[in-house]
């Protein structure tokens, strides 16, 4: 824990400089490195772990990152909470396999997240400590089976909006993690659309289950994109650097125009009364999230906060035995190996 770590020139704490946005100035390159950092951005290349870097752009990498990672993971809960209830076998299989891509997608981003130097232990203590964030929207209870189809479909519909521009984003390790997260969370949102069908087709009672799962979901999956483009402290510099390729309000928009007809698709009302087609660009026109909200569940109190990083911290520590097996198993291994080459080179010489 607070282990140091060197990168470059620089050296700072994992647990604690990691997590905040603010670095040095990008002058901490000297002028031949900083003009070929330049040249990759502007070149729309990928910066590789053993290029040098600002070391502004790797701490805001290094927030980004484990901030994903922490919302794969801590996002396994509303919807791991319905894996015993699902309503078919069909329906668990589906859950469960989804629920264990989530788990999948936290690894490949503490991987990537590590290719920056720091090290994974440190960022689930940042987690496990409140210093460092995860999405808003796992927050929010998955009251019903219907709130479990609204995530498939707006919050994993979010979230590829938001990832497949990553997927071009200038550090290589975390663009390359996002080509096959995407793909998987396309199946996400697909089945989570399935499901919505099936229910606003069924019974009047499921209809009206899955117009409640919109109405709760819908403004906190708007709010999943961060706050406005005027108060989002991060966007420019990410946006100058490659790693974000869109604002957050221009994916809110893109968000709001390809789901609003799905909405319709499935006879579901959008609850903004606000909500008006504009014919003349195309877009549509909606109300404002409240702010207000945003800013409490992101500063921990949200409706599941609490909650959500107990169950977290609990099932870190249940699975401490694990960890030391699998440590103990690799030590083991090693040891094997080693003595197994001292012996190839003992038969080697003797041969000789
Ligand atoms: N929740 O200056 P900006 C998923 C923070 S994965 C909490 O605009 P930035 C899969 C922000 O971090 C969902 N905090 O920041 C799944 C910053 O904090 P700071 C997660 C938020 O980074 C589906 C501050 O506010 N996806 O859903 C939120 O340029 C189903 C100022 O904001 C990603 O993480 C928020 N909603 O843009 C899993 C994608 N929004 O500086 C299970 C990668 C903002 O104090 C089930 N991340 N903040 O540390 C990104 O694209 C960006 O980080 C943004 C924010 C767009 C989220």
């Amino acid at each position: 824990m607070g282990a140091t770590v060197t990168t470059g020139s620089t050296s700072e704490s994992t647990t604690g400089t990691a997590a905040s946005t603010a670095g040095p100035a990008a002058t901490d390159l000297t002028a031949e490195q900083q003009a070929a950092f330049d040249a990759v951005v502007a070149d729309d290349g990928r910066v590789e772990p053993r290029d040098a870097m600002p070391e502004a752009y790797r701490r805001t990498l290094v927030r980004q990152i484990a901030q994903h990672a922490h919302s794969e993971i801590i996002g396994m809960q509303p919807e791991g909470n319905w894996v015993t209830r699902a309503p078919s076998l069909r329906r668990k299989a589906i859950l469960y396999a989804k629920v264990q891509d989530e788990a999948g997608h936290g690894l490949y981003l503490y991987s990537a997240a590590e290719t920056l130097g720091v090290d994974r232990a440190d960022l689930l203590d940042a987690l496990h400590e409140g210093r460092q964030k995860y999405s808003t929207i796992f927050n929010y209870p998955a009251l019903t089976w219907a709130d479990t189809m609204a995530i498939g479909w707006l919050v994993d519909g979010a979230a590829i909006m938001n990832q497949v521009p990553l997927s071009r984003c200038s550090y290589g390790p975390y663009a390359r993690a996002m080509v096959r997260v995407c793909k998987e969370e396309s199946f996400h949102q697909r089945q989570g659309f399935e499901g919505m069908t099936a229910l606003a087709r069924g019974t009047a009672a499921q209809k009206a289950m899955a117009q409640d799962a919109l109405d709760r979901f819908w403004w906190p999956s708007l709010m999943m994109f961060g706050p406005p483009d005027d108060a989002s402290p991060n966007s420019a510099r990410s946006m100058a650097w490659g790693i974000k390729r869109f604002s957050n309000d221009e994916l809110r928009q893109r968000f709001v125009d390809a789901t609003v007809p799905q909405a319709e698709f499935l006879g579901l009302t959008v609850p903004d009364p606000d909500l008006v087609l504009d014919e003349e660009t195309g877009h549509y026109r909606f109300g404002t999230p409240d702010w207000d909200e945003f800013a409490r569940v992101v500063a921990g109190d949200g409706p599941c906060n609490r909650q959500r990083v107990a169950f977290r911290r609990q099932a870190h520590e249940d699975g401490a035995w694990v960890r030391e097996a699998a440590a103990a198993h690799a030590a083991r291994r090693a040891g094997a190996r080693t003595a197994e080459r001292a012996a190839v080179g003992d038969d080697a010489s003797r041969v000789a």
